[in-house]
């Protein structure tokens, strides 16, 4: 085996790769960066660097007719003469023949997202003379949402401090902000938020002192088509302003938001807008005033309209002091139950953001019944690449592999997930009847932070280049997403099909050792890492699986807490059948005995324990797989990832045990295949 020399730092970006095509043609560069378009002078700057770094090709600078053609498609007409079929908003057409690569945008991002395509399909050996190439991002919105705290922690963050704060300062190290700004363009992403959701003490992040910093991250991350968003805390008015109140309906906290914006948007003209979580975990809220958070979120998006900015609201909005003892309260309700009455009363210029599931990123959750029900208000989908609740990039875990299967759930509204990411945004005064509920884009919690190879665990990578890239194209599978991020980081060959092999394989074992069957939350509390069965039953949190000595699971059809009826009805009748219910989601929607016979004729208890087996079993696997790398990879890197899969497999076997031990204890029922089970 050859060992290709990658460098965690450079992650999908690296060096060493042979183009395919002739080092003359690319050396000679036509580039429209004579201009003062900052992403424009960046694409032909992209272009130039990325040729040296990975292919070892030093441009020479354009001349003679042939070479490589980079600039918007206008500019390319009118400098050569060259003609395009009509490119979509952020596109690109790239086309190659024997004397001549012409990159054209359809604008400056699309340039510059031609340029990276073009390097990375150069990098895959997938592009030769007479291919031609045209391309657009489908989602409009690509978000990446940091949960950094401004002391330089990261809530939720497995890769170290912040990339932007320490201290109670935005402190940052410019040159690696860039490589940052770099990697997240090279894969799309064209929004990101800095600080955490869970403001506290980064409420101050809107005054004076900081604003110049931010600016100046802002100004790291423009020419890369990316712009800011920041949390702001809904209490600010009181918190920041002194003024007694944060009511949205009282004229002087409305005021104050006006004047904030103003200095806000004084010192980053293009800041995207606010996020802001309210009336959840602990943050204020209008409920807190008796206001909807229709009105809570138009007060501040009128605040920033001068400015063209947008408020971006979340809707993790649930009531976290619950009594375990009332069986009729349904968290996983609570988004529906609050967003769904408000749709058509948000300004056009709100946002919602909703989680993909009713619950919290669990592992395995249906898809929240909000989207395809939101005709009139403008929304995104939230992920978490962040792995809180899938193994906190101590563990493997693959997740384009879930995400596939989210995209192409079929809301019963008539069309997928993903067709409604490509769906034409509405406006809230457009005929809902008419318009299908366009979701307008993807937001996600960031796995990255100071860490030599930015997510911890190098594998981890994979999942941030994954997220960018469904972004782009919700239709590209986990396996093609495997495939690409390989390649560009282990080289072609048989090492980058290994690791793929790899990262298909990790969720499905990941899901196996979970939580059975969509019950989720049996987590350690507060940390979220490892099995506690009953961590979380008795608590506020609202999140129970109720399991008993004869049944598990909790009744959401009509007979229970009637969650599955804010389903459309034949959508809703799936789920409320367990003969036709998905299978991993069998306990989420039902409670059923343990002698419940799934498809394979096997009992609900069997599978659990079988499940459970099989997932310690398969982590092994992962990591007999991994070994078998060794004499391909760097030293670092192999050992970096062989440690985490030995944890892994004690984190697997952790699982395997306590649930099975647990089930068993329950019901007295053995594993029929007489397996070892604890008394
Ligand atoms: O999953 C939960 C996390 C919290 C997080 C919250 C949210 C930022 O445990 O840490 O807070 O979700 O999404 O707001």
């Amino acid at each position: 085996m050859t060992i290709f020399h990658m460098k965690e730092y450079d992650c999908w970006l690296q060096g060493g790769f042979k183009a395919a095509l002739k080092a003359e043609l690319l050396a000679n560069i036509h580039a429209e960066d004579g201009t003062d378009a900052a992403i424009l002078k960046q694409a032909a700057a992209e272009l130039r660097e990325g040729l040296v770094r990975r292919f070892g090709i030093r441009s020479e600078g354009g001349n003679g007719v042939g070479g490589v053609f980079l600039g918007t498609a206008g500019w390319l007409t009118r400098i050569y003469g060259l003609s395009f079929p009509p490119l979509k908003p952020e596109g690109f057409h790239i086309g190659v023949s024997e004397d001549r690569v012409v990159i054209a945008g359809a604008d400056a991002a699309g340039t510059l997202y031609g340029v990276f395509r073009f390097l990375s399909l150069l990098a895959l050996g997938e592009i030769k003379a007479g291919d031609a190439v045209a391309d657009a991002p489908v989602a409009a919105i690509r978000a990446l949402n940091h949960w950094d705290n401004i002391e330089g922690t990261i809530e939720r963050g497995y890769a170290g401090g912040s990339l932007f704060f320490k201290d109670g300062e935005v402190r940052y190290d410019a040159e690696r902000l860039r490589d940052y700004a770099r990697l997240l363009a090279s894969v799309g992403i064209n929004v990101v938020s800095l600080n955490n959701v869970n403001v506290r003490t980064s409420s101050k992040l809107i005054t004076e002192p900081f604003l110049p910093r931010i600016a100046a991250i802002a100004g790291i991350f423009r020419p890369y088509g990316v712009r800011l968003l920041l949390s702001v805390t809904f209490s600010s008015p009181e918190v920041l302003g002194g003024l007694g109140t944060s009511d949205p309906l009282d004229a002087r906290a409305a005021a104050w938001w006006r004047e904030r914006a103003a200095l806000v948007y004084h010192h980053i003209p293009d800041l995207r807008g606010f996020l802001v979580k309210a009336d959840s975990e602990g943050e204020g809220g209008p409920f807190q005033y008796g206001r909807t958070h229709a009105d809570g979120a138009n007060m501040l998006a009128a605040a920033v309209k001068p400015f063209g900015g947008e408020c971006v609201w979340r809707c993790f909005v649930y009531d976290c002091t619950q009594d375990w003892r009332n069986t009729a309260f349904d968290r996983a309700r609570a988004a529906y139950d609050h967003f769904k009455p408000l749709d058509g009363q948000f300004a056009e210029n709100v946002i919602l953001q909703i989680k993909h599931g009713p619950y919290d990123f669990q592992v395995r959750e249906p898809v929240s019944p909000l989207f395809g029900a939101m005709a009139k208000t403008r929304h995104t989908m939230e992920f978490q690449i962040t792995q809180e609740y899938t193994g906190q990039q101590i563990d493997l875990c693959f997740l384009p592999w879930m995400w596939q299967d989210v995209m192409a759930y079929d809301t019963g509204y008539g069309a997928t997930v993903s067709g409604l990411l490509g769906a034409q945004p509405v406006s809230a005064r457009q005929d809902a009847a008419r318009h299908p509920a366009a979701i307008e884009g993807l937001a996600a919690v960031a796995n990255t932070g100071l860490d030599g190879n930015w997510t911890g665990h190098t594998l981890a990578q994979a999942n941030l280049y994954g997220y960018g890239r469904l972004c782009w194209n919700p239709a590209l599978g986990a396996e093609e997403i495997a495939r690409e991020w390989c390649v560009l980081t282990f080289g072609p060959g048989q090492t980058a099909r290994t690791v793929a092999d790899i990262l298909m394989k990790s969720y499905p074992a990941y899901q196996k050792n979970n939580a059975p069957f969509g019950v989720c939350f049996m987590v350690e509390p507060r940390h979220h890492y490892g099995p506690s069965i009953e961590g979380y039953e008795y608590s506020r949190w609202g999140t129970y699986h109720r399991a008993g000595r004869e049944a598990v699971g909790l009744d959401r059809t009509g007979n229970g807490t009637g969650y599955s009826a804010q389903y459309p009805a034949a959508i809703a009748a799936v789920f409320d059948d367990p003969r036709l219910c998905p299978e991993d989601l069998l306990l989420f929607f039902h409670r059923l005995r343990y002698d419940f016979r799934m498809r394979n004729g096997k009992t609900l208890l069997q599978n659990i324990y079988d499940t459970h087996f099989e997932g310690y079993d398969e982590a092994e696997a992962l990591l007999a797989k991994w070994q078998t790398l060794e004499p391909a990879l760097p030293p670092a890197v192999y050992c970096s990832v062989r440690e985490r899969l030995e944890r892994q497999l004690l984190n697997a076997r952790e699982w395997r045990d306590q649930v099975n031990t647990y089930f068993y204890r329950h019901t007295l029922i053995p594993d029929e295949r007489g397996r070892k089970i604890y008394e």
